[in-house]
């Protein structure tokens, strides 16, 4: 089975590019641009990768971000990241990046965004592996501070595919920012967000997604399951639900199999993905073995998991064709 996963073509649709930064890829930077570190070795960082909560994942995630300052070191993040996909046979990834986390430590919003296209470029001519961006907003911040960096990107509307909502999500409603994605929307862009895991007013938000936003696909979206009417909407307008079971298991401390089986058996069409790999310590391929092993999922199960990626994926309808 294991090898079976392995060799499968695989997509990933939920991987936040700033969660990919390993641990030595952090220090050689931190030597580099000449940033202090609070550890002394890559080991002893990821002994405190110890998360337990979204807010706990949030503080280390953002932190580290500190050594990301030049274009380089943004190009540098995206080919490891993509040269690893590909490795695990991932030809096809649209990966999330967070301007504002830099931004809000001074870096240029273009720094950030030609180094990371730079690198897709690289890697689909070299790796054959293609990718596309998503641009991501911080939802505890203000949504002004979102529609100002929607307008940051709109020189460079044709480098990006959509736009999502991440960070922590209590008190931070998909309506906070009803209006900077009706903009985004009337840019071309798809629109996704966040509804992790047993978060607070799940099914508000869940609702918000479809109902005020119009999300094109939802992230994670696991509680969608406690409501019937949920699901049949979900199921009703092919939306897409990108699941990430070994970031779950740090918050429900399962790597939710039972959820995704009942997804499978309600025809929703849930995705395997990794969400930050370099924090969680499980890219694409250990995220469905995992996954497999726990819930015991047989070929044709996970057959459909990984075909559910292209179908909901953002790649134009002939190039979906070519891999399912
Ligand atoms: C994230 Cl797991 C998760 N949830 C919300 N925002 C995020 N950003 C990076 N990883
Ligand atoms: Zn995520």
């Amino acid at each position: 089975m294991q090898a079976f996963i392995e060799q499968m073509p695989k997509a990933e649709l939920h991987v936040h590019l700033e969660g990919t930064l390993e641990p030595e890829l952090s220090f050689a930077l931190a030597k580099k641009n000449n940033v202090p570190l609070d550890y002394q070795t890559p080991e002893e960082l990821i002994a405190a990768y110890n998360f337990y909560d979204l807010p706990s994942f949030l503080t280390i995630y953002y932190a580290a971000m500190k050594v990301l300052c030049e274009e380089e070191d943004f190009y540098q993040l995206t080919w490891d990241y993509l040269s690893k996909a590909r490795s695990q046979e991932t030809l096809y990834c649209e990966l999330f990046f967070d301007p504002q986390a830099h931004t809000s430590r001074g870096i240029a919003f273009d720094t950030v965004i030609r180094g990371i296209h730079r690198a897709q470029i690289d890697a689909e001519e070299k790796l054959g592996i293609k990718s596309q961006l998503i641009m991501c907003f911080l939802r505890d911040m203000s949504a002004e501070s979102a529609m100002e960096h929607l307008l940051m990107a709109e020189p460079y509307r044709h480098w990006l595919i959509g736009v999502g909502l991440d960070s922590d999500e209590k008190h931070n409603p998909p309506v906070k920012f009803a209006e900077v994605f009706r903009k985004a929307r009337d840019m071309g862009l798809k629109l996704t967000m966040h509804c992790d895991v047993n978060q607070l007013n799940t099914l508000v938000h869940i609702s918000q997604c479809l109902d005020d936003i119009q999300v094109d696909r939802i992230d994670h979206g696991i509680n969608s399951l406690e409501s019937d009417t949920l699901c049949e909407a979900i199921k009703a307008r092919g939306l897409g639900l990108t699941i990430c079971p070994v970031s779950n298991r740090f918050v429900v401390q399962s790597l939710t199999s039972n959820e995704i089986r009942q997804m499978l058996e309600k025809g929703m069409l849930a995705t395997i993905n990794s969400d930050d790999p370099a924090y969680f310590r499980a890219y694409l391929n250990e995220n469905l073995i995992e996954l497999q092993r726990e819930g015991n999922f047989n070929t044709e199960e996970i057959t459909t998991l990984v075909g559910n990626a292209f179908r909901v994926s953002w790649l134009p309808e002939p190039e979906k064709q070519v891999y399912l």
